[in-house]
């Protein structure tokens, strides 16, 4: 049988991980297209045992060379477009390199394959984040975009790129538009990840306390390997579309901190309010959490809560694990380091 050929973009990052294990396991061959910087920063793929499976190549966003001749030479069956300055609160201080490597960068994929490879299927990482503020309260494929931050709207620049290349030279490309998903491979600025480790460091006493900006946000949040399955999901029907992929979970900051911390048998109660709130662990009486008012952003979505029937009904897709065991995974994998 002819192996299918895929290259996944933004190796080293979290859903690159899990989606090259998950190809492998289907028999893909994979190609793992890294940024070329300093540190080869390849822990996750190690920690999933899939580093010596995979043939890197130099993939950077930002140039149009590269990209043009790796997507000739490399005859792909799938490209899943992973890479992308991914935060949110970054792009507010970078917004031209954030367009440059979101927006542009996927326009440089788009012209490479339309230019010289028009039988690769092209997925999209698409955000949630490309709803801003909205009146609805679900939202699905066809709820208006109200972008307000530089991230968001690079990514809803090239959300709308992939439609215009779909329709007018009939490329087959899918975006998904994907809500929060976390995992033991989240990167540590995210504030899933940030919780965790640092709750555990507060309980086996690494430092006294940990610092939170906006505790009040209320996001849908899933687990990445759950919707990696989606991604593939979409390059493999007929035609190509739009997906949500979402858990239909909404909770604020604040409860994921409480959820960590009844896993980590921490027992804490809140005081205080804005600024001066504060968590304070019930045992020793010393304040756990503070609140920094430099880790608000300038302007920030409220909530985001995904209705992904589309995707349950066309791709058969749900999502597997539920808000309380993903903090249970993360929180036991965080643990392990300290036994
Ligand atoms: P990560 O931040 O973990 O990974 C991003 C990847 O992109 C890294 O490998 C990074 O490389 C690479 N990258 C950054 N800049 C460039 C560049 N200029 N050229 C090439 N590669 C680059 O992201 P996730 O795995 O969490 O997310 C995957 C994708 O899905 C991203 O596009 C993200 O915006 C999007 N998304 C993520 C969601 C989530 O909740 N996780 C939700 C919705 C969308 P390096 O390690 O060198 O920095
Ligand atoms: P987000 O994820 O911006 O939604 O982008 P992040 O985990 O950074 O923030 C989620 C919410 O938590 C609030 N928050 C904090 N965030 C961080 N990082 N650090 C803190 O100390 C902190 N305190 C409170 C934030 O204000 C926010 O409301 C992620 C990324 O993966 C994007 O690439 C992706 O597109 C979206 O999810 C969907």
């Amino acid at each position: 049988m002819i192996k299918k050929k895929a290259l996944v973009t933004g190796i080293s990052g979290q859903d690159a991980a899990y989606l090259s294990k998950f190809l492998l396991e289907r028999g893909y061959e994979v190609i793992g297209g890294e940024r070329q910087n300093a540190s080869r920063n390849l822990w996750r793929l190690k920690a999933l045992g899939v580093d010596k499976k995979i043939k890197m190549i130099p993939f950077e966003l930002l140039d149009e060379n590269n990209i043009n001749k790796e997507i000739r030479r490399g005859n792909y069956d799938e490209v899943y477009n992973l890479a992308a300055q991914s935060y949110v609160d970054k792009s507010f201080a970078s917004p031209i390199y954030t367009s440059n490597v979101n927006a542009l960068g996927v326009i440089r994929i788009l012209e490479a394959i339309r230019q010289f490879s028009k039988k690769t299927k092209l997925y999209q990482a698409s955000s949630s984040e490309m709803y801003g503020n909205t009146d609805i309260k679900f939202q699905d494929e066809k709820t208006h975009f109200k972008p307000i931050s530089p991230y968001a709207i690079s990514k809803l620049h090239a959300h709308w790129m992939l439609g215009l290349y779909r329709n007018a030279y009939n490329l087959y490309c899918s975006s998904g538009i994907l809500f929060n998903h976390e995992s033991p491979l989240r990167g540590d600025e995210f504030v899933s990840k940030k919780i965790v480790t640092d709750l555990v460091k507060v309980k086996y006493k690494k430092i006294s306390c940990m610092y939170l900006g906006n505790i009040y946000a209320r996001r849908d949040w899933g687990y990445s390997l759950d919707y990696v399955e989606a991604m593939w999901k979409m390059l493999q029907q007929k035609k190509a579309d739009d997906y949500v992929i979402s858990s239909g979970i909404n909770q604020t900051v604040k409860s994921f901190v409480n959820e960590v911390a009844k896993n980590l048998k921490l027992d804490i109660k809140w005081t205080g309010q804005k600024l001066n709130e504060k968590a304070i662990n019930k045992k020793n009486n010393k304040i756990i959490i503070r609140i920094k008012k430099h880790l608000f952003r300038p302007i920030e979505i409220k909530s985001t809560y995904g209705n992904a029937n589309k995707a349950k009904k066309n791709l058969k897709w749900v999502p597997k694990t539920d808000f309380k065991t993903l903090v249970k995974i993360m929180c036991d994998k965080e643990l392990e380091k300290y036994k």
